[in-house]
């Protein structure tokens, strides 16, 4: 497997050398949205160590994952009112993925809607800090 690399996007991100729109942060995972979002409020969680996706995560770092995944689509599903939530995950570039620190999608549904493509549109930095916002509104206690 091709060794993770420290100066990519997310891992900038982490550092807060990249602007993002932020959600939450923990000990072990920081949630920011999707800079090209495929629905109204699609987010991501991103564990704080390094690995490429989960081919190379230790168990400890997959263990906190979930369950930051699950709060944060519970929180995303009742800001943006959505019917249901869909979670994806890629694992190199044959499987789609193009940002080679571990993440895991949480993409609200709307019925009736399909996605807009996977890595499409720029969105509008102001109107993802305020649907940040929403969500973290919606947030459970830990
Ligand atoms: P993938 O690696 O295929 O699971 O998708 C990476 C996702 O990250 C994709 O939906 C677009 C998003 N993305 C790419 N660059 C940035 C960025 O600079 N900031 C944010 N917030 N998201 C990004």
């Amino acid at each position: 497997m091709t060794a993770y690399d420290p100066d990519n996007i997310f891992a900038r991100i982490l550092r807060g050398e990249l602007p993002s729109a932020r959600i939450f942060e923990t000990d072990e995972v920081v949630a920011f949205m999707d800079v090209m979002p495929q629905s109204a409020g699609h987010c991501l969680v991103v564990p704080k160590a390094a690995s490429r996706n989960l081919l190379d995560a230790s168990d400890e770092t997959l263990r906190s994952l979930l369950p930051a995944a699950a709060r944060l689509a519970r929180a995303a599903k009742q800001a943006f009112a959505a019917d249901g939530v869909t979670i994806s995950q890629f694992n190199e570039r044959a499987a789609g993925q193009t940002v080679f620190h571990l993440h895991i999608h949480v993409i609200p549904r709307y019925e009736g809607q399909s996605l807009q493509p996977h890595s499409g549109g720029m969105a509008d930095a102001a109107r993802l800090a305020e649907q940040a916002q929403r969500i973290r509104d919606a947030l459970e206690p830990i």
